[in-house]
């Protein structure tokens, strides 16, 4: 069996039915690997190397595990900011890099990255962003390299694993008997201890509970096992930004969201709250700020598989896996008295529909019609500060946004990987700068009539930096604003096959939302917004109160 094969094999047997990336001569022996092995598995060419790694990435968050394969040389360069994004997410993403033949690598070969001879280092590059990267030496390393890169992937601290394999390994055949592996992504984690559970146990009797959960709660699979818990101990659910999915938005426990983007109410709960438990989450800065001072006073229930990074009056820390730990923790606490939560108001956008178009309304129209079995993909910017604080998690579906790196763009290589996935409708969320960063992954979805509707927030501007611009230096040149661009007429002249179109009115955009989720394919709607609003992000708000839009002129002359 060639290397090549050995690998694709590999893949299958984990589970992985579509492997990400672009094409290339350092890479090609694998791309006709897989394909040979159609339908258990598929090739999806993308249009950038970010947009396959990205891609991979949210397969990887829906499904546990995702891959990737790129060329060397710029396709190699290309993937690092996605693979950053798998590492600081912590998301288990193989990525197939290819090298030049060995006995070309620094004799002044093609797209060399083989470190040899005075050339750019790949390994070295990818080891800074990676949970690890192996440069394969010789066919016969490959089984133990991929057993190795196996326990990364599936372990108990997941990350991206890079293999770096030169072209003259890929099409050698093994020389010695090797098998692939049935083990499915699940995510593992030890046992939690059961001396820590029964501390843990005891702490759950204090009244009022404030439960902040996190992305690793949906990723575990453990959803039910924490509404479980929140109704045990009667608790006020709120989550991170990125673990909007982890708990029913439309639970009458829920409160919303924790931190800079989120809802002032949380703050106040966590005021109220004896003790505040972390559920898959270490409560990074954007999900704790404006909540550090209270929570320097609570007691602080950790679970999850890394202690928190903030200080409380005093923590207990319930590592391992974290179905487990909930599970566990529900059977030590007695039953809290039958329910008398109402449903709080969860979203506030405004519904009214008037002539003047604002962010509040769009997010509050596709609220109100998102699929419940769908994928949301938040971007960055204000666009993200808005859809984070306004767009509830589809219920029985899953909430995406990448804070490990929060880079522009991912949402659109995201949604290429959510389709596949799932095959359910994706609703990827950004703004025009995002868009165009990465946007012409729209390319894919055409090419494979994929399920998803991208709304670009066109504000003619990189909007939250033009916000940052105006209040926080006070400046007046107004660089990030840009000229005009009809971003849906673009595309719909672009891509024939792509249904798009722009809209400036909310019952406008609310028709062409309704329309974009019973069509067969991709459909992509600019919104032209007149205005850069102030997003709903505490730093904004406590610098300029009552500033809802900024001047957003052309500065450039
Ligand atoms: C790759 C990357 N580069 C730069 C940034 C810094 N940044 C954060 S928001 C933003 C502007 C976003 O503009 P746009 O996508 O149009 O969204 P808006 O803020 O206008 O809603 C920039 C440049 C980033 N997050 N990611």
């Amino acid at each position: 069996m060639l290397a090549s094969e050995f690998i694709v094999e590999y893949l299958i047997g984990l589970g992985v039915r579509h492997v990400f990336g672009v094409g290339g001569a350092n890479i090609e022996d694998m791309f006709s690997a897989v394909q040979k092995r159609r339908p258990a598995i598929a090739a999806i060419l993308d249009v950038h190397e970010h947009a396959a790694g990205t891609a991979a990435d949210a397969y990887a968050r829906l499904r546990g595990l995702g891959a990737v394969m790129t060329t060397s040389g710029g396709g190699a360069m290309n993937l690092v900011h996605a693979i950053a994004e798998s590492r600081a997410a912590g998301v288990p993403v193989l990525a197939i890099v290819g090298e030049p033949p060995r006995a070309l690598q620094g004799c002044g070969a093609f797209q060399d990255t083989s470190g040899r001879g005075g050339t750019v280092d790949a390994r070295a590059v990818f080891e800074a962003v990676s949970a690890r990267c192996f440069r394969v030496g010789d066919v016969d390393q490959l089984p133990s390299v991929l057993s190795a890169a196996t326990d990364i992937l599936l372990g108990d601290a997941p990350g991206p694993v890079v293999l770096l394999v030169a072209k003259d390994i890929q099409h050698s055949a093994l020389t010695q008997p090797a098998t692939t592996p049935t083990r499915l992504p699940s995510v593992a984690g030890a046992a939690p201890d059961d001396a820590v559970l029964r501390k843990a146990g005891a702490w759950l009797r204090s009244r009022p509970v404030l439960i902040i959960a996190g992305p690793d709660v949906a990723r575990a699979n453990a959803r039910e096992e924490l509404a479980l818990l929140a109704a045990r101990v009667d608790a006020r659910v709120a989550t991170t930004p990125d673990g909007r999915d982890a708990f029913d938005n439309g639970d009458g426990r829920f409160i919303g969201v924790a931190g800079s983007m989120g809802h002032d109410r949380v703050q106040a709960a966590v005021r109220a709250a004896a003790l505040v438990v972390a559920v898959g989450t270490r409560l990074p800065q954007l999900a704790r700020q404006g909540l550090e001072a209270a929570l320097a006073e609570r007691m602080l229930l950790a679970v999850a598989d890394a202690p928190p990074f903030v200080t409380a009056a005093a923590l207990l820390h319930v590592p391992g896996n974290l179905r487990a730990a909930l599970r566990a923790l529900s059977t030590l606490t007695p039953e809290a008295p039958p329910g008398t939560r109402r449903a709080d108001a969860q979203t506030d956008p405004s519904d009214a529909d008037s002539a003047e178009m604002t962010t509040a309304q769009v997010l509050a129209a596709i609220d109100r019609s998102l699929p419940s079995d769908g994928v949301l993909l938040i971007d960055a910017g204000n666009t993200g500060a808005s859809g984070l604080h306004y767009v509830r998690a589809p219920r029985d579906g899953r909430a995406i946004v990448a804070m490990g790196m929060a880079g522009m763009g991912y949402t659109f290589g995201a949604a290429t990987g959510s389709a596949f996935a799932t095959g359910k409708r994706c609703v990827a969320v950004a703004g025009d700068g995002a868009f165009f960063m990465n946007g012409l992954e729209i390319h894919t979805a055409v090419e494979h009539a994929l399920p998803i509707t991208y709304v670009v927030l066109n504000n003619r501007a990189h909007g939250m930096c033009l916000v940052r611009e105006r209040l926080l230096l006070g400046e007046h040149g107004g660089y990030n604003a840009f000229r005009a661009s009809h971003i849906g007429a673009g595309a719909a002249a672009m891509f024939p096959g792509l249904c798009a179109a722009d809209c400036s009115t909310p019952s406008e955009f609310a028709a062409l939302f309704q329309a974009s989720l019973g069509a067969p394919g991709p459909t992509l709607i600019g919104v032209e917004l007149a205005e850069v609003e102030v997003p709903p992000f505490a730093l904004f708000q406590q610098q300029a109160p009552n500033t809802t839009v900024v001047p957003r002129e052309v500065g450039h002359d």
